[in-house]
């Protein structure tokens, strides 16, 4: 638990990378909760109460009550345990609102063209969603000089808000390697966020988290399965 009365527990699914940011934002603050793990082909009648509107993992319960979604998650763990850990989210507001923006541009730009990629019919279709996939990433490539200010991580020198968002697809990154030999951020095309990613992959606190590659890639492999017979039908 996490101390002090308080009762955490956390609907997840191991390969979810969007579960995995809240298992990161926990494990960056230090505080201890009981984990859930959800067949999401059967999922529980506790994850379709609690996340009623998407029924989707994660989902974080703090004495009894729900809150869904994993940005929203990450910033209420950082905003209801303020003294555990380092802080995630900068205290300037400007700061703030610059973190957040990046963090919301990872899902809606980086993540949701390179998913499109995995799940396009023809070549020419993953030719171009990975051309705005790289586009994305030249942008965050971009932010993080922005973000980082010359120090390690986008929250400065300690892990913030936006390493915790881009953290969670870490595994992703390595299942492409290993699958497809082909890396998402890469020494020529970003050599900072190439960088940054073996730098939070080593922190004790990420590698508690982190998924098995081995692991994920066969998941991966049997998603991609299930979308190609999906698509065929
Ligand atoms: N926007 C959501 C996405 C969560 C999400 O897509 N979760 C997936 C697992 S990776 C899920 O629960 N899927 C179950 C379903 O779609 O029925 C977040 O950031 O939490």
């Amino acid at each position: 638990m996490a101390g002090g009365g308080d009762e955490l527990k956390l609907l997840g699914m191991w390969a979810s990378p969007f579960a995995l940011r809240a298992k990161l934002a926990l494990s960056f603050k230090g505080l201890s909760y009981e984990y859930v793990e959800e067949d999401l082909k059967n999922k529980s009648e506790l994850l379709l109460s609690s996340n009623p509107v998407h029924k989707k993992v994660p989902v974080l319960i703090h004495n009894g009550k729900p809150v869904c979604e994993s940005q929203v998650i990450v910033q209420y763990i950082d905003e209801a345990f303020p003294d555990a850990g380092v802080p995630l989210l900068p205290s300037d507001p400007y700061d703030r609102a610059v973190a957040r923006f990046w963090a919301a541009y990872i899902d809606d730009k980086l993540l949701k063209s390179w998913l499109q990629a995995s799940m396009c019919k023809t070549e020419q279709e993953k030719a171009a969603a990975m051309k705005e996939t790289f586009a994305a990433v030249a942008n965050l490539e971009a932010a993080f000089k922005e973000c980082s200010k010359g120090k390690p991580f986008f929250g400065g020198d300690a892990v913030g808000y936006v390493d915790v968002t881009l953290g969670a697809v870490i595994g992703f990154v390595r299942v492409g390697e290993a699958l497809h030999g082909m890396r998402l951020f890469d020494a020529s095309r970003s050599p900072l966020l190439d960088a940054w990613l073996d730098r939070f992959a080593a922190l004790d606190a990420a590698k508690a988290v982190l998924p098995d590659t081995g692991r994920l890639a066969e998941y991966a492999k049997m998603k991609q399965a299930e979308w190609a017979a999906a698509a065929t039908n």
